[in-house]
């Protein structure tokens, strides 16, 4: 299909201002010749407009919650419209808050047109907090269970059928760091989370193969990519950097098994700060590496053979 590319420049979900820079970054990395070069048609739709951020204290626990929910609004729109097109939305974000609608939007497709949906999260965080348990206040910690159903209404609701997924639809890669509570609900929920210690321990040819197990033709992929997953020493251009994460072989594994699967119908970009950037280097790698996830590889694949 033909994928779109959706900016949504906000950094109203994080605790940190410069994710809003994240769409452009990408852009001036080069994003769409990338993908095109591998074959594929792009059309980028410019960017989303939406609240400035007011860099509030939060109230009642969340951060700048009518301003989270009016991106979000404006995500889910434009990746619902894309889907029902038959393209392949690419959501440039912005702060990881914005997983919420572009989720959202796709679980409405599936179930519309009886696709089965698993969700890959790959981020360095469970993103599962909730007004009670988050440390901070920053939606960006709580998309998660929010599509499980955990969270207030304006959000939990956003595509109209409340929880959006099934927490056996989501498999969670490269997790390091999670709050106390957040823990605990984790657990209680069954969320199947391949963290680092299991990557340690398996490596991540294992843990994508079982996080990938069970997909089939009717099967629809969607990737929710917070750069923050990447190890800082190569991503520096993150909010919220947390030691340990996969390496650039790991990482390019990891595009490369979700590619051979054939299902991916739809992707987030998020949580890139170019203000933490040095010299664009993590928007680049966040190129290389999306390439690799649209079947970009060293030799030729069984696929490319048929
Ligand atoms: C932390 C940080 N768990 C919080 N979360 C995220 O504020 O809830 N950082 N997602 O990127
Ligand atoms: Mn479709
Ligand atoms: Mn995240
Ligand atoms: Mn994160």
């Amino acid at each position: 299909p033909t994928a779109v590319l959706i900016g949504a420049p906000t950094d109203v979900g994080a605790g940190h201002r410069g994710a809003s820079m994240g769409p452009e970054a990408l852009r001036v990395a080069g994003l769409q010749p990338a993908l095109e070069s591998h074959g594929l048609q792009v059309i980028d739709s410019g960017n989303l407009s939406g609240p400035n951020n007011p860099w509030k204290p939060p109230v009642d626990g969340y951060r700048h919650l009518p301003e989270v929910v009016l991106w979000n609004q404006a995500v889910f729109d434009a990746v619902y419209g894309e889907l029902a097109q038959g393209r392949l939305p690419i959501l440039l974000g912005g702060d990881h808050c914005l997983g919420l609608g572009s989720v959202s939007a796709v679980a409405k497709h599936c179930r519309e047109t009886g696709k089965k949906l698993r969700v890959l999260w790959l981020d360095a965080h469970a993103d599962f907090n909730t007004s009670e348990l988050t440390p901070s206040g920053n939606v960006h910690g709580m998309p998660v269970a929010c599509l499980c159903g955990l969270g207030p209404a304006e959000l939990t609701g956003l595509g109209g059928h409340t929880p959006a997924l099934r927490p056996d639809q989501i498999r969670q890669i490269g997790i390091r760091s999670v709050d106390e509570g957040e823990k605990r609900l984790v657990h209680e929920q069954g969320l199947e989370v391949f963290d680092m210690r299991f990557i340690d321990e398996h490596g991540m040819r294992h843990a994508m193969v079982q996080a990938l197990a069970g997909l089939d033709d009717n099967t629809h992929l969607h990737v929710s990519f917070d750069v923050d997953f990447l190890d800082p020493e190569i991503a520096p251009g993150v909010g919220t950097t947390i030691p340990g994460g996969p390496t650039y072989r790991e990482a390019q594994l990891c595009m490369e098994m979700i590619a051979d699967s054939g299902c991916l119908g739809s992707l987030d970009i998020v949580e890139l700060n170019p203000a933490l950037d040095v010299r664009n280097k993590t928007a680049v790698l966040a190129v290389d590496l999306v390439e690799s996830l649209f079947g970009k590889s060293t030799l030729m694949r069984e696929r490319d053979r048929r």
